[in-house]
Order: C-alpha cells, then structure tokens, then sequence
C-alpha cells in the first residue's frame, strides 16, 4: 500500500470538527481511512496509489478548515 498521507489542519476545536474532518476525507475518491488527532490538528490519510492530495485539502477547506499536505 502506499505510504498515508500526513496533513496539518487548522481551525479544529472539538471532537466534532473530529468527526467532520474525518467524515469529508473519508468520502474523497481513493481514501481508504482517514484519522484526524485532534492534539495535533493533523490526519493520517491511506489511500490508493494516485490519490490526489489537492483533493484531500479541497475537501477539507469546503468543511470550512484549512489544510496542508506534509507528506
Ligand atoms: Mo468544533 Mo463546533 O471546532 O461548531 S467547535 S464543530
């Protein structure tokens, strides 16, 4: 599998920004899970191969966070 992705979020406060968070990555084509740690603000992300990351922080941004891609 390839390696998850790692984003840093910003704007998350609770737990359900948590499960918002969660809920709209999971949805993105390609993801297979996706886990946000709120202590963080970041989210691992598995995915297929090809999994576009721009589309992972396009989501993110239109559940009203901002987000970049670490690795
Ligand atoms: Mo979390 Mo509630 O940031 O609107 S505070 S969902």
């Amino acid at each position: 599998a390839p390696a998850p992705l790692e984003l840093d979020i910003e704007g998350m406060t609770c737990a359900s920004c948590v499960g918002r968070v969660e809920r709209v990555l999971a949805k993105v084509p390609g993801v297979r899970s996706a886990s946000v740690n709120l202590a963080t603000g970041r989210a691992q992300v598995q995915g297929e191969a090809g999994l576009d990351p721009a589309a992972l922080t396009a989501a993110v941004a239109r559940a009203g966070y901002q987000a970049r891609v670490l690795a």
